[in-house]
C-alpha cells in the first residue's frame, strides 16, 4: 500500500513494503520554550532553523505544530506554511486539533499534506475528514474515540476500521489513511508498548495500510529517554510501522540501521552512504 505525499515538487511515497518514512517532530512548542516565544513574537527564523536543519539530518516530511497556549493558531499555522513553502521543497504534516487552523494552512500548503489528525470521535471525524477529502490530502487517523484510548489492542484496531470506513464513506481511498496505534507511557504501564506493538501487527494484517508510531511518549519520565525511544523504535519497525515522527537529528541513523537489518538496503549502501555525508559530531 502507498500513502503518496507532495511538496512543491518532492514526491515521498510511504510504502508498506519500503524503507520507514521519517516525519520531523520538532516544528512543536511542546516543551520547547525557546521556539514558543519565537511563534509568540511572531520571529519565523528558528522555524526555519529547524526545518533546514531536519531536512539535512534526513526528514522526509516536516510536521507542523504552532500549539501555543493563547496563540491564534488560525493565523499562525499559515503563516509557517508558507515560509516552509517557500524556503524548502518538502511534503507537510499539519499538527493541529482545530479544524479552522487546519483548513487555513492546507489552503496555502503546496502540493499534497499529511493531516495530523482524526480520531474515532464524531466531532473530529465529521470536521477532519471532509477537509481531508475537498483538498485532496492524506490523513492520520489516531486510535481513540469518544471514551478515550482502549486499553485493549482488539479496540484500538475497531477504531482504525471505523475511521478507515468513514473516510471511504466520503470518498478518501485507503491508501491516503495512516493509521497511528497511539503508544502510552511504559514507565507508568508495562503493558503499554506491548499494547501497541500487538495494534500495529494486528492493523497491517487485516487492513494493509500505513502505520505511523510516534516513539516519544514511550520513554516520558525514564532516565535515557533515547535508549527507551530506539528500543521501541525497533520493536515498533519490525512489527509493521511505515512511517514515524520523531527527532531526524538523533535518530535517522537508528531507523537507517533497523531498515537495513530488515533487509531493505542491498550491501547496507543506504546506511554507509548517510553515515558518510552525516558525521557524527564526536566522532
Ligand atoms: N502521533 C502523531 N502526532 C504526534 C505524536 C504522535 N504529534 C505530537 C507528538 N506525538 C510528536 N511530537 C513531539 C514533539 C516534541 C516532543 C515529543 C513529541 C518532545 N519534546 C521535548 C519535551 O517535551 O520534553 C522537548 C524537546 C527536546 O528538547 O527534545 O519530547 O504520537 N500522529
Amino acid at each position: 500500500m502507498k500513502t503518496i505525499l507532495r511538496g512543491r515538487t518532492k514526491e515521498i511515497k510511504i510504502d508498506s513494503q519500503g524503507v520507514v518514512v521519517l516525519i520531523g517532530e520538532k516544528i512543536n512548542p511542546t516543551g520547547r520554550k525557546k521556539l514558543a516565544a519565537a511563534l509568540q513574537e511572531g520571529n519565523l527564523d528558528y522555524v526555519r532553523d529547524l526545518a533546514g536543519s531536519q531536512l539535512a539530518s534526513g526528514a522526509d516530511i516536516l510536521d507542523v505544530n504552532v500549539g501555543v497556549p493563547g496563540l491564534d493558531d488560525v493565523a499562525m499555522l499559515p503563516r509557517v506554511v508558507q515560509m516552509l513553502a517557500e524556503g524548502f521543497d518538502v511534503p507537510l504534516c499539519l499538527d493541529t486539533p482545530n479544524p479552522r487552523a487546519l483548513e487555513s494552512a492546507i489552503k496555502v500548503a503546496p502540493g499534497k499534506v499529511l493531516v495530523n489528525s482524526v480520531n474515532g470521535e464524531e466531532k473530529s471525524l465529521s470536521t477532519i475528514l471532509p477537509i481531508v477529502k475537498d483538498y485532496g490530502a492524506a490523513v492520520i487517523g489516531l486510535v481513540m474515540d469518544d471514551s478515550g484510548i482502549p486499553a485493549d489492542a482488539e479496540a484500538r484496531v475497531a477504531v482504525a476500521g471505523k475511521i478507515i470506513e468513514r473516510a471511504a464513506r466520503i470518498g478518501i481511498p485507503v491508501e491516503d489513511i495512516v493509521i497511528d496505534p497511539l503508544v502510552l507511557t511504559a514507565g507508568a504501564d508495562s503493558n503499554a508498548a506491548r499494547i501497541t506493538l500487538q495494534t500495529i501487527e494486528i492493523v497491517r494484517r487485516e487492513f494493509g495500510v500505513n502505520i505511523n508510531i510516534g516513539a516519544s511518549n514511550v520513554s516520558f519520565g525514564l532516565p535515557e529517554r533515547d535508549t527507551v525511544n530506539q528500543a521501541f523504535l525497533a520493536l515498533a519497525i519490525q512489527a509493521g510501522a511505515t512511517c514515524a515522527i520523531t527527532d531526524p537529528v538523533k535518530y535517522a541513523l537508528f531507523i537507517r540501521a533497523t531498515d537495513m537489518l530488515l533487509g531493505r538496503d542491498s550491501f547496507a549502501g543506504r546506511y554507509i552512504k548517510y553515515f558518510k555525508s552525516h558525521p557524527k559530531a564526536d566522532a
